[in-house]
């Protein structure tokens, strides 16, 4: 019988993993990380999300590490992290369901500009905005197409919005124009009333969107972030946003997170804040995705989303 070492949330939430486990994989042998009688085997799996420095060692003996998180470029930049261990990235249909139905709602949110409502509600001041910019009249560009990307763009095209995407190799999705590789970047930007950023984290894109980057999307378009605060170099952004370079932005990853209460995104008028919380699906359907990639390296498969360390994603 499989063992599931679990790591993630800390020893307090252990018993709503567990529980999740039985339901779905109860042949699964599901031990805390933190009891004192856990003794790691080489025949281990890991759940983890950000585990502690000292927790490396015993890690780098497991017999392969699954993220909670989608991203793993945490895991993947810690000094000391054992990259030579099999890691598996979070997905499934309920997160990227999660994805897709968060990106919609800030999409419309950017279209509408909802941020206008909220504040002005604050105020209890009653100031009609209306502004007639429907989805079928609006392009909205999805750059990173990996498992989320592709589910969010496949989405947004279904809703009814003229949907694109950016990435590094050729690919076809239904109802999606695909841009490949650098030389196309130009052209995917200037066709985006709103950009999606769900790019992975690496040397190679932290810091890609600066106010050079934006101003080569047409005037007063939209933003949505949902890869990586490091993505976005901040105080471009708040000076493209204050030039009309941009029109709004949904922002669910900043940098840094906590976003401290002193930053000007919190109050900034055309920006929208949520805590990170764009697709965490339920303990149970995250316990299934799991549950389902060490049945595939149980059986010698490769899981989808197993990370390759040289990629960083
Ligand atoms: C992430 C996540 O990796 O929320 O950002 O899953």
């Amino acid at each position: 019988m499989a063992r599931l070492i679990i790591s993630a949330d800390g020893p307090e939430k252990f018993d709503i993993w567990k529980k999740a486990f039985a339901e779905v994989a109860p042949d699964l042998s599901v031990l805390s990380w933190y009891a004192s009688q856990t003794r790691l085997q080489p025949s281990d799996y890991v759940l983890v999300w950000s585990p502690e420095a000292d927790h490396y060692p015993a890690l780098a003996t497991a017999k392969a590490i699954l993220c909670t998180g989608a991203g793993v470029d945490h895991l993947l930049n810690a000094p000391g992290f054992p990259r030579h261990i099999p890691l598996v990235r979070m997905g499934g249909e309920q997160t990227g369901q999660l994805m897709a139905d968060y990106v919609t709602w800030a999409a419309i949110a950017l279209l509408r500009q909802a941020r206008t409502w909220a504040i002005q509600q604050a105020e209890q001041r009653w100031a009609c905005n209306t502004i007639a910019r429907t989805t079928d009249a609006t392009r909205i560009g999805v750059m990173g197409l990996g498992h989320l990307g592709a589910y969010v763009a496949t989405h947004l095209a279904r809703v009814g919005f003229r949907v694109s995407g950016w990435k590094r190799s050729p690919a076809t999705l239904t109802g999606v124009k695909v841009y490949a590789g650098q030389e196309a970047l130009p052209e995917f930007l200037e066709t985006a009333d709103i950009l999606v950023n769900l790019l992975p984290s690496t040397p190679q894109t932290d810091g890609i969107i600066s106010e050079e980057f934006l101003k080569k999307l047409p005037r007063g378009a939209g933003f949505i972030n949902v890869g990586r605060g490091r993505h976005v170099v901040q105080t471009d952004l708040i000076n493209a946003l204050n030039a009309g370079i941009l029109c709004g932005a949904v922002l669910d990853v900043v940098t840094p997170e906590p976003l401290p209460a002193t930053s000007p995104l919190w109050t900034h008028p055309s920006i929208i804040i949520t805590p990170h919380v764009a697709s965490e699906a339920s303990p149970l359907m995250q316990a299934q995705y799991v549950a389902e990639a060490i049945g595939q390296i149980e059986r010698g498969e490769k899981p989808a989303l197993l990370c390759d360390p040289q990629r960083g994603y």
